[in-house]
């Protein structure tokens, strides 16, 4: 398959790392931006945190975030806050001018909030100080271009992690999920983050979604068969007429029954034009393959629509499960979603577990599966079946 070069231009300059400056003052703004494009990365600049959002959303997956803590109408704090709100990959550089403390005090909430903090700049920084720190970023995200990705697929380096899934009442295994992973000859492994923003832009989703649908069977077909798989489908892949038909003869070549196999689509994809996700998701549930809404809760499926569209699973976002110990307001949206799976016929999946206490709330509220750290984390595809019957 070659892969029309339109778009390639387009998906490489996705792509290219850039340099975020988040800062109030334009001259330190211009100094980021300039020293940024030195170095070889785009750059854009925000100077308060009402423009943070459409920036990150235009952006690809390799931003390098500069911020300055006192902002002036809100503070670095806030942003970080956001940053986490948001799921933030990107790796952040404080740049500030305040006591030292402080600065290494707002690098480690940063860290409490999981974001990926870089030492931080004091300011005034030298130009090289900045330099060095950006062009380390761009190195580690030199442009992978669609090329990459094509011969990626043909030759092997796309591999799959599974992530068990369990019986909430039990503990049994219930099932896996396929998460994937490239292994790039030079950069190691790499997360879907990384790259699924690229091959979104091109014409390769669906052979990668069928090849990780491929290994995703044969890492089951070896387990008890109370196991199923669940993988997750982009919608250009869902909207493919061949789609199901391509799954269908998949899981007849493996002598998988269909109904081992779940596909997960997520709950603002399929909102995007729900009589059309309803009918895409008909097909697949006619042929007898599982379909559930991933990432529920984030997007804003009505009552109506959650009830015409013939789903078998909700799966509720890690960001309620995660925060449920703590926060009585998540702990609500979970417990509200599981009881409208229940009333609604369908199995509910909390995602995210990674503690007794979230497990022991879920067990309460009697959720059907759970999938998280506290179980274990995404495995080699060969690792899954010993996993299953230790
Ligand atoms: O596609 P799906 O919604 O299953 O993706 C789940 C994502 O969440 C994967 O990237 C996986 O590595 C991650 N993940 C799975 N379990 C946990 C967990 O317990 N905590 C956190 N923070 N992330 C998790
Ligand atoms: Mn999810």
């Amino acid at each position: 398959m070659t892969v029309p070069l339109g778009t390639s231009i387009q998906a490489y300059d996705a792509l290219r790392p850039r340099v975020v400056a988040v800062d109030d003052d334009p001259l330190i703004r211009e100094l980021i931006c300039s020293v940024a494009g030195m170095s070889g990365c785009d750059s854009a600049q925000v100077s308060s945190l009402s423009e943070l959002d459409p920036v990150l959303d235009a952006g690809g997956a390799s931003d390098l975030i500069v911020l300055d803590l006192d902002l002036g109408a809100t503070d670095g704090v806030n942003v970080l806050r956001h940053l986490h709100d948001r799921h933030c990959r990107s790796p952040i550089v404080i740049a500030s001018g305040c006591h030292a403390r402080v600065v290494q005090s707002a690098v480690d909430v940063g860290q409490s909030f999981g974001l990926t903090m870089l030492a931080p700049l004091a300011k005034p920084f030298a130009h090289g100080e900045l330099a060095a720190a950006v062009k380390k970023h761009s190195a580690s995200h030199a442009v992978l271009t669609p090329e990459d990705v094509e011969k990626a697929i043909w030759n092997g380096e796309i591999a799959v992690h599974m992530q068990p899934i369990v019986d909430v009442m039990n503990g049994h295994a219930a099932g896996a999920k396929a998460l994937v992973r490239w292994n790039h000859p030079t950069r190691g492994l790499l997360r879907p983050d990384q790259f699924i923003p690229m091959v979104e832009k091109l014409p390769l989703m669906l052979p990668l979604t069928m090849e990780i649908a491929g290994q995703a069977v044969r890492s089951i077909a070896g387990c008890p068969a109370v196991l199923q798989t669940s993988i997750n489908v982009p919608p250009v892949c869902l909207a493919d007429p061949s789609f199901p038909d391509l799954l269908a003869d998949l899981a007849a070549a493996s002598g998988l029954a269909p109904t081992r196999m779940t596909v997960e689509i997520t709950e603002t994809a399929a909102m995007e034009d729900p009589a059309f996700t309803a009918a895409q998701v008909t097909r697949l549930r006619i042929k007898g393959f599982q379909v559930a809404l991933d990432d529920f809760g984030t997007g804003y499926a009505s009552l109506v629509e959650l009830h015409r569209m013939p789903v078998s699973e909700i799966k509720i976002d890690r960001s309620f499960v995660m925060s449920m110990s703590t926060d009585r307001s998540a702990q609500a949206i979970v417990r509200s979603i599981v009881g409208l799976g229940r009333n609604l016929d369908l199995r509910v999946i909390a995602e995210g577990v990674e503690n007794l206490e979230v497990l022991r709330l879920l067990q309460a509220f009697e959720c059907d599966l759970a999938q998280g750290y506290h179980f274990a984390r995404p495995m080699p595809a060969t690792d899954l079946a010993k996993w299953a019957r230790d």
